[in-house]
């Protein structure tokens, strides 16, 4: 076991992160990978260190199905956001993989990146099937690689917990669906997520397909009233294999962030505080929630300790008030 960093070490891996040097951003991942109790408070001053003071960049999740090309449309958003000239991080979140070290987003060569680019960042985060390890790390990885590159795209399974985690972290939320499946529906109506910002229909290649379940779609977000709520659900038709829709993608996900521009500090304080939330609850459960005086004084009590501590600190600050409250 590697000994902490000291305080010192912690915001010279910030300077390395800010700087986008690549050695820094693997050992801030590792940090966040660690699944210690004692690793915890690191992160938080390392987080801490990376925060911003204006809201920057644009962080976009990828979600949906396995198998319907979300790391593939994930490796073609980047060569596509790179070729407008930002840098690009990924991260794959994969709670069946133990340690898969990139191959989630199958090898470099496949997804046809410049191993020389030094502006893009691909890396699968270790969360061995626990939902804890997965809540724990995914908003402190997207922190790590916020810090470092203008776009900051996350894959997840789609399954569960990820969806909330991935909502809690992301500017835009895009699902990721493919022709001839109902997936979309079940999605929607089992209100399994939130609805998401934009929907991509990859695998477009097959036209036809295409043509209908983008019909089929819209009938269905018609039904559902979906578009009656005052926002018009972005439909894009994508192909990761021939790079059709990309760029439309890519300019969905953009006017997405610029609309959300005014509002956007707010909304990643909003995320902010729901990880913490449900950190605090995930350690303390409902009896931690009761303590401190229930869900309308725990908001209170999570927005004080963010005012100055970033959110794995802030949850050691709840808990402490948490511990002090038991032993009155
Ligand atoms: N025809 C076609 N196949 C695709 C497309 N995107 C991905 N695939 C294939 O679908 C399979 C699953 O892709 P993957 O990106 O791993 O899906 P994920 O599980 O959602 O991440 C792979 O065999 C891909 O080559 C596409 O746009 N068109
Ligand atoms: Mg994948």
């Amino acid at each position: 076991m590697p000994p902490e960093p000291t305080a010192d070490a912690l915001v010279e891996l910030a300077r390395g992160v800010r700087a986008r040097d690549k050695a820094s951003i693997s050992r801030a991942l590792n940090l966040v990978e660690d699944r210690r109790t004692s690793a915890r408070s690191s992160v938080g001053t390392l987080l801490g260190a990376l925060r911003d003071d204006a809201p920057r960049g644009t962080r976009v999740g990828l979600t949906g199905p396995p198998g319907v090309g979300k790391s593939s449309l994930a490796a073609a958003l980047a060569r596509e956001i790179r070729r407008t000239g930002r840098s690009v991080g990924i991260v794959a979140i994969d709670p069946s993989s133990v340690r898969s070290g990139g191959s989630l987003l199958g090898d470099r060569a496949r997804m046809g990146f410049d191993p020389t680019d030094t502006s893009l960042f691909v890396r699968s985060l270790a969360t061995g099937g626990e939902a804890g390890g997965l809540s724990w790390s995914t908003p402190a990885a997207v922190h790590v690689l916020a810090a470092a590159y203008d776009v900051v795209l996350v894959e997840t399974t789609g399954v569960g917990q990820t969806e909330t985690d991935v909502r809690h972290v992301a500017d835009t939320v895009v699902l990721v669906i493919q022709p001839g499946s109902g997936d979309v529906l079940q999605f929607l109506k089992a209100g399994v997520m939130e609805i998401p910002d934009v929907i991509a229909v990859n695998k477009a290649d097959h036209e036809a397909l295409a043509r209908r379940a983008l019909a089929d779609l819209r009938g269905a977000l018609h039904s559902l009233s979906v578009v009656g709520v005052g926002r018009e659900l972005p439909l894009v038709a994508t192909s990761a294999s021939t790079n059709l829709g990309v760029d439309a993608l890519v300019a969905a996900i953009d006017t997405h962030r610029e609309a959300l521009a005014p509002t956007l500090a707010a909304h990643r304080a909003e995320g902010e505080a729901a990880w913490t939330t449900h950190l605090f609850v995930r350690l303390h459960g409902e009896h931690g929630v009761a303590t401190l005086g229930g869900r309308a004084e725990l908001a209170r009590h999570v927005r004080d300790a963010l005012a100055t501590d970033a959110a794995p600190l802030a949850v050691a600050a709840l808990s402490a008030r948490y511990l002090a409250a038991l032993s009155n």
